[in-house]
Formats: C-alpha cells, sequence, structure tokens
C-alpha cells in the first residue's frame, strides 16, 4: 500500500469507529431548524451533510482543515525558488488533515506523474467534438470518457466489499486528479492552437507541469499563479454546488468519474464556476463599449447601472454564504500588487472593487455586495496571455478537483449512505401552514 494511502487508512479507520460511537450515543440530537424560506430558497445554511476537507466562515472565508489562504502560503512546501504553495501540498491537507513535509510533496508530486497518461480513447473523444464546443462540455464529456478506466467500477463489479469502496475510490481519485492537467491543455490547445499540443514535462511539479502545456507562457511567473490558482480554487466546504453535485452522485456509488463530471457540469452554470468567464466577458465589453482600457470610476459606475438595469448580475460579485471580501480574491490581489501591478487591467479590476459594492448595497437586497474568486482570477490570466476566457472554469475545474474527490474518499470511508432529502409541493406548504393557523386559533 503507497504511504499515503496507508496513513489515510489509519486515519479514516479511526474516525470511522468514532463517528459510530458518536451517532450510536448522541444521533437524535438536533442540530438545526428549517424555515420555508430556506425551504424555497436553495437551502441556504441548512446544516445536512459532513465535508472534512474545509468549512467556510461567511467572514473569515475559507479554511482548509482549519487553515487560511495566509497560512497555507506559509505552511505548505513551495517549489525551489518558488513563494507559493504546491497544490500538492493542499492535497495532503485536505485528505490527511496534516501538513506535509516536503518529502510528502515531492512524492505526491512524483506519485500523480507516474499516474497521469490519460488512455488514448479520451484524445478520440475530444477531437470528434467541434472546435468551438465549450470547453466545460468537452471537460465533462473527458471525464466521463476516462471512467472506462475506473478502478471502482472494476472491481465493485468483482463484487469487492463494502470495506474496500473507499480504496477503490482513492484509486480512481489519484488517476483522475493526475491526468486532468493533460486533458485540460489538450482541450486548450484543440480549441485555440489548432491541436498543436505541447507534450507533459515530467521534470515539473502538477501546476507548473499545467502551465507548460498550456504552452502560452514559460516564466516562473506563470507557474507561480497557476500554483496559487490551483490551491485557492480547490475546496469552498461541501454545500456549493459543484462539492454538492459530486457528492450526490458519489452518494449513489457511482464511480469517482461519473461524481466528478456531475461537480463540473454544476460548476459550468454562470453563477458559480462559468462566473470567472463571466467577469472578464462583461470587463472586455466595458472596455469595448467606452472605448478605453482605462476607464473613469464614474464610467465604470454607470456601466455597473446600465448592466443592473438590464436586468443582469454584475459577475464576480456576491455569495451565498460570503459576507466580506473573498480571501481568494484577497489573496490574487496580492498576487497582482506583486508581479503586474502596473498592468491597466488589473487597475480597472480594483477600480471595480472599489465601485461596485456600494452600488450593490444601495439595491437593499444583495447579501453580500463583496467580490468573490471569479472577480480577480481572469485578470491574472489575462496578463500571463491565457486570453480565451471560455477555458477559465476549465482551470477552476482542475484545481476543484483535488478537493470534492479528496472529500469523496472520505466519504466513501465512513460509508455515507444514499443522499436523499425530503421535498414538499406548494399545495403541501399551503395545507402545512393552513393546519398551523388552525391549531393557534
Ligand atoms: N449583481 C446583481 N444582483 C445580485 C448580485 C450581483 N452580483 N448578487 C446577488 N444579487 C441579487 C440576486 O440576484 C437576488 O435578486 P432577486 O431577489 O431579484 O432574485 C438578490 O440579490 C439576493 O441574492 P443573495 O441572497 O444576495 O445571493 P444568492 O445567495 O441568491 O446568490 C450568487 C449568490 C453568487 C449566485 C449571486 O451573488 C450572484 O448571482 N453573483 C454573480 C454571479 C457570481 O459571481 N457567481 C460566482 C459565485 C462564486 C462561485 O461560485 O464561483
Amino acid at each position: 500500500m503507497d504511504p499515503l494511502k496507508a496513513k489515510f487508512q489509519e486515519k479514516a479507520l479511526a474516525a470511522f469507529t468514532e463517528m459510530r460511537a458518536m451517532l450510536k450515543e448522541k444521533g437524535d440530537t438536533v442540530v438545526g431548524d428549517v424555515n420555508l424560506k430556506q425551504v424555497f430558497g436553495g437551502m441556504r445554511g441548512v446544516k445536512s451533510m459532513v465535508w472534512e476537507t474545509s468549512q467556510l466562515d461567511p467572514i473569515d472565508g475559507i479554511r482548509f482543515r482549519g487553515y487560511s489562504i495566509p497560512e497555507l502560503k506559509e505552511l505548505l512546501p513551495k517549489a525551489p525558488g518558488g513563494k507559493e504553495p504546491l497544490p500538492e501540498g493542499l492535497f495532503h491537507l485536505m485528505l490527511l488533515g496534516e501538513v506535509p513535509t516536503e518529502e510528502d510533496v515531492k512524492w505526491i508530486s512524483k506519485e500523480w506523474q507516474r499516474r497521469s497518461a490519460v488512455p488514448p480513447h479520451v484524445f478520440k473523444v475530444l477531437d470528434s467534438f467541434p472546435q468551438d464546443a465549450h470547453p466545460m462540455t468537452q471537460l465533462s464529456a473527458a471525464i466521463v470518457a476516462m471512467g472506462t478506466e475506473s478502478v471502482f467500477s472494476r472491481r465493485y463489479a468483482e463484487g469487492m466489499s463494502k470495506t474496500e469502496y473507499w480504496d477503490a475510490t482513492y484509486e480512481d481519485a489519484m488517476n483522475l486528479i493526475a491526468r486532468l492537467p493533460r486533458v485540460a491543455a489538450y482541450i486548450y490547445r484543440r480549441t485555440f492552437h489548432d491541436g498543436d499540443h505541447i507534450q507533459p514535462d515530467v521534470s515539473l511539479d502538477w501546476a507548473a507541469n499545467f502551465a507548460h502545456m498550456l504552452g502560452i507562457n514559460d516564466s516562473a511567473d506563470f507557474k507561480s499563479l497557476m500554483r496559487l490558482y490551483l490551491t485557492i480554487h480547490a475546496d469552498h466546504e461541501g454545500g456549493n454546488a459543484s462539492a454538492h453535485a459530486t457528492h450526490l452522485s458519489g452518494s449513489t456509488l457511482s464511480n469517482a468519474y461519473y461524481a466528478l463530471a456531475s461537480g463540473m457540469n454544476a460548476l459550468a452554470g454562470p453563477l458559480h464556476g462559468l462566473a470567472n468567464q463571466e467577469v472578464i466577458k462583461w470587463v472586455f465589453s466595458m472596455l469595448e463599449v467606452l472605448g478605453t482600457d482605462t476607464p473613469t470610476k464614474k464610467q465604470i459606475e454607470d456601466y455597473v447601472h446600465n448592466t443592473l438595469n438590464a436586468g443582469k448580475v454584475i459577475p464576480g460579485y456576491g455569495h451565498a454564504v460570503l459576507r466580506q471580501p473573498d480571501p481568494r480574491f484577497v489573496a490574487q490581489r496580492t498576487f497582482a500588487e506583486e508581479y503586474m501591478k502596473d498592468d491597466p487591467l488589473i487597475k480597472v479590476v480594483w477600480d471595480i472593487f472599489d465601485v461596485v459594492p456600494p452600488i450593490l448595497q444601495s439595491l437593499g437586497k444583495v447579501k453580500n455586495p463583496w467580490p468573490n474568486v471569479d472577480a480577480h482570477s481572469g485578470a491574472l490570466l489575462v496578463h500571463y496571455g491565457l486570453k480565451e476566457y471560455s477555458f477559465y472554469t476549465v482551470v477552476f475545474g482542475v484545481s476543484r478537483a483535488m478537493g470534492v474527490l479528496a472529500a469523496l474518499v472520505w466519504s466513501r470511508a465512513l460509508g455515507f449512505p444514499l443522499e436523499r432529502p425530503k421535498s414538499v409541493t406548494i399545495k403541501w406548504v399551503k395545507e402545512y401552514l393552513a393546519k398551523q393557523e388552525e391549531s393557534v386559533a
């Protein structure tokens, strides 16, 4: 058994035993109420699942196993000479709950390289798509196509015991994460560079190799950005749409490939991950309409009002949980301050940050007027030459796979059952309310 898997087994067995004992003794404890607004309003705040890899606080933002992004930037191992954490280290932390050593991270880098060969039929599936198929359509199809290799599905068909589900899922998760950068880069090169593909460089870490295979910028700074990007997008507790969709599909024991494809299909919506493409598209159309790369704040303000008056949302702003500027936005801003503070597009993003929140606040209905992760990411990618914004959600997806798959391995280890909440009809709600009123009268 590999060292990461062996450590996971030890921790998961202990957690399983503890969970079972806790549920036996305290299983009837009430942890919250649900009101009608939540039933009709997307289940905000309803505590309904366990997600070990990260937790989101409305004010402090995301914590991965208790660590904030600034703490992770200090604690996680970095590439030689680099300042940004290696995503491999975050995966280790999410899976085991332990900050890894340099050696642990090197082992994961090598292991993902070892597992990274993509089955040839996946490229054939991708090549059968029209060149202009949206990159997220291609990503989802490629993930399902890779599922022909699922260790879980093969071993399930062979009759594996329930106690082995986590083991087979770990194998699928590791293979999938290892292969995603190659698949994503292949989608990018076939869509935007006429299929002129770049071979992987086995000497590089996971994120740097992805940056390399995109083939647009071989600088150390772009590799650093990719390490940061793939770290901060990895997980956002379990209730966000891509995580929850992965969790729901996975709860049927569909394999990790189907489960992740479900998550990616959710990420592809403009209220979630696709917002990163929508932000830069919105910024570019604003610059085009205004006829300048350096708009004034007043011009931005007017453009924001036009967007709202047209019945549209301001992409990159607002959040279902957060009530402060997203620390992932702040981390990207810090990166931009160091590497590209004189880039005019970066200045536009920062001016938008000054202009939008008071306007959204003035609407009186927006619960969080602050920027989320997607408000900044596109401008960083444009700076290094990655201008084709329909690809941005794929980059988000490569990162998100780490969190949702680490969580899926935990779900299997803890033996979580099929997810099946209760739905009601509007008629049922009306009758329920009428009965309540009768009993009060
Ligand atoms: N621009 C304009 N209006 C907004 C808004 C924004 N950025 N954010 C919220 N609102 C509106 C909502 O549309 C809603 O209006 P209605 O009552 O007319 O339907 C009202 O404010 C209340 O919404 P909320 O409770 O504050 O926000 P929700 O939890 O319902 O939605 C989110 C959260 C992210 C979908 C929403 O803020 C939004 O649409 N933002 C823009 C898209 C975006 O950036 N998404 C990315 C989120 C991060 C990610 O997942 O990657």
